[in-house]
């Protein structure tokens, strides 16, 4: 029986490094805030919102539910073009997308029957975005993934769990306005009537947009929950058990809530520490600026070799890195954004050895950048990011529990010399004086066997 059980426990165990297999190596995808509060760009009745993010614009602002719904009207991404997004996105060296198919505030991007408050219905555009944009990463090999709102959706009475969140203060001046809650729902809180019309939401609207949602559009690959809170243990699973059925090989985030950890966790606009991480996979979402929606007034924009040093350092502890675009009200990407992606995709068309399918660094950090690692068929071969260049034409790695038995700086002929003491201490000679890449250069050291630390004993 414990034979069983074991065989039967390295087989579950093997059918998630299966499923985890493409995300793993891909390292690397593009997130999309798209929906009405794009028009907004963060400014309500002539006032900015305080808060960085542009689409929570509805709730800060307090802005009258059936005031908001009807801004739809106005909402026309006619410069929208899925095979650019999508273009511009593999260009980067991203291997997959996620898009927000319905935020919180409950517009649906895509043809639905659960709400009437969708881009088919309520707006001039009049069509589907999400069919288009799968097609377009089908077409150029990227994983197309699905961020939906299940627990809140501020269209709908029942979507309101956000209401705690909500009281924390307001960015509205104007401080006579009701809040859209009260105003939809017509009267004061009530925990039992609310628990009542999140059901109904929950039965009436999530559910049947997630079953269009993985019925309609071809494989679907990671769907994106946000966020915890709301469903029961119950109805978690229940969705878990549907979500699974229409897609089993989907790839899910732990931000379902009742409990259930998903397929990978989700630390947001952070990279955890070495200490935090726990063993299990891991995506770190994160803005170029600060909004995931478009704002106007946003232009704390990250400098491209910033954005690279973190998707280095992301890959050198272990971790995915969606980096999000909150395209303009028109369908376009910001052009800092367009910049950006453009750069990266420079970087990564020399260095992306050092990143798709590598592993974390299994040797010590390193104070002049970041490590990375592939195990091939006869030993790892580590990633050397250098974010800060030697004047000294030689760098220096210590803990190695392995011989090195090679060096090559990527994209260069340059040779390397190697030289390692008892002690496993490398000393790597013979670089040029000067980084041939500002942000991090990337040197790729061969070792005999794989790589593990020096036995400091
Ligand atoms: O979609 C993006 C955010 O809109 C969403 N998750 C990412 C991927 C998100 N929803 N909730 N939260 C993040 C956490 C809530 C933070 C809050 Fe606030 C603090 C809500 C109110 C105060 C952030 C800051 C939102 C408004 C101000």
């Amino acid at each position: 029986i414990v034979f069983f059980l074991l065989v039967m426990i390295s087989c579950s165990l093997s059918a998630q490094d299966s499923k985890m297999e493409w995300w793993r190596e891909a390292r690397f995808g593009m997130f999309v805030h798209f929906g009405v509060y794009a028009q907004f760009g963060g400014v309500y009745r002539g006032h900015e919102q305080k808060v960085k993010n542009g689409e929570w614009l509805m709730n800060r602002m307090k802005v009258p539910v059936q005031e908001y719904k009807d801004t739809a009207g106005h909402f026309n991404p006619i410069n929208f073009n899925a095979d650019e997004w999508a273009r511009m996105a593999k260009d980067a060296g991203m291997k997959y997308l996620v898009i927000t198919a319905k935020h919180h505030d409950g517009f649906a991007l895509f043809d639905t029957k659960a709400s009437d408050w969708n881009i088919m219905k309520a707006s001039p555009y009049g069509k589907d975005m999400i069919k288009p944009l799968a097609d377009a990463c089908r077409k150029y090999g990227l994983k197309f993934g699905i961020y939906y709102s299940q627990s809140q959706d501020w269209g709908n009475p029942g979507g309101f769990t956000g209401r705690r969140v909500m009281k924390q203060g307001w960015d509205n001046p104007d401080s006579t306005r009701i809040d859209a809650y009260t105003l939809a729902h017509n009267g004061s809180w009530d925990p039992i009537q609310q628990s009542k019309t999140f059901n109904e939401y929950l039965n009436g609207v999530a559910f049947p947009q997630v079953k269009e949602l993985l019925s309609n559009y071809g494989d679907v690959s990671v769907l994106w929950w946000d966020t915890p809170g709301g469903l029961s243990a119950e109805q978690a699973r229940q969705m878990m058990t549907m979500v699974k059925h229409l897609q089993p090989n989907i790839i899910t985030n732990d931000r379902l809530g009742g409990n259930l950890p998903g397929d990978f966790k989700t630390p947001e606009q952070k990279i955890p520490n070495l200490a935090e991480l726990d063993g299990k996979d891991w995506e770190t979402c994160m803005t170029m600026n600060r909004t995931w929606g478009y704002r106007t007034a946003d232009h704390e924009w990250k400098s491209s070799s910033e954005l690279i040093q973190k998707l280095i350092d992301i890959a050198a502890k272990g971790g995915n890195y969606l980096l999000n675009i909150g395209p303009k009200p028109d369908g376009t990407f910001p052009v800092e954004s367009v910049e950006r992606l453009k750069e990266i995709g420079n970087w990564m068309s020399k260095y992306g050895e050092a990143i798709y399918g590598t592993h974390a660094n299994p040797v010590e950090p390193v104070d002049w950048g970041r490590i990375t690692a592939k195990d091939e068929q006869h030993g790892t071969v580590l990633y050397l990011s250098v974010f800060n260049w030697p004047g000294s034409g030689q760098l220096n790695i210590d803990g190695l529990g392995n011989k090195a038995i090679g060096a090559t700086l990527l994209n260069s002929n340059a040779k390397l010399k190697l030289k390692q003491d008892e002690q496993g201490i490398l000393e790597i000679s013979g670089l040029p004086v000067s980084a041939p890449d500002k942000t991090a250069s990337v040197i790729a050291l061969k070792l005999n066997g794989f790589a593990k630390k020096k036995d400091f004993n």
